[in-house]
C-alpha cells in the first residue's frame, strides 16, 4: 500500500492551499514555490504514486489531468502563448512528491526543455 503525501490533505481539504479546481477524479492546486507566474499541480485524487504504477483502471483520473490543464491554462489566460506540462518520475526525474502529478507551467517563455 502507497504512503499518503501531503498531497492527499490537500485533496481532503485538510490543510490550506489554494484550490483552483477540483471534481470526483482530480484536483489542481498552485504550487507552494511557483516556477512561473502560472504554476498550477494538478493530481488524482486517488493515490497513485508515479507513473511505474499506473494501470488501465486510472485512465479516467489520469486523461482529466489533461481536461483540466486545459481548461486551466484558458482560465489563467495562458493558452494562446503557451505553457508546458510536466510530470517527473523517480529520481532521476526530479520527483519530489510520491503522489502523482501534472506541472501546468506557463506566463512567460520557458526555453529549451531541460538545462543541463
Ligand atoms: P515534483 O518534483 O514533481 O515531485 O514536484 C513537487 C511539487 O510539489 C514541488 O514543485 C513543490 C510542490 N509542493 C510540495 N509540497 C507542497 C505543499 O504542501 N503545497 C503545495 N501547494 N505544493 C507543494
Amino acid at each position: 500500500m502507497a504512503e499518503e503525501t501531503i498531497f492527499s490533505k490537500i485533496i481532503r481539504r485538510e490543510i490550506p492551499s489554494d484550490i483552483v479546481y477540483q471534481d470526483e477524479l482530480v484536483t489542481a492546486f498552485r504550487d507552494i514555490s511557483p516556477r512561473t507566474p502560472t504554476h498550477v499541480l494538478i493530481v488524482p485524487n486517488v493515490l497513485i504514486q508515479n507513473v511505474n504504477d499506473v494501470l488501465p483502471e486510472h485512465e479516467q483520473a489520469l486523461g482529466r489531468l489533461f481536461t483540466v490543464a486545459s481548461k486551466i491554462a484558458r482560465d489563467e489566460g495562458i493558452d494562446e502563448d503557451g505553457y508546458r506540462l510536466i510530470v517527473n518520475c523517480n529520481r532521476h526525474g526530479g520527483q519530489e512528491v510520491y503522489h502523482i502529478h501534472m506541472h501546468l507551467l506557463g506566463g512567460r517563455p520557458l526555453g529549451p526543455l531541460l538545462s543541463d
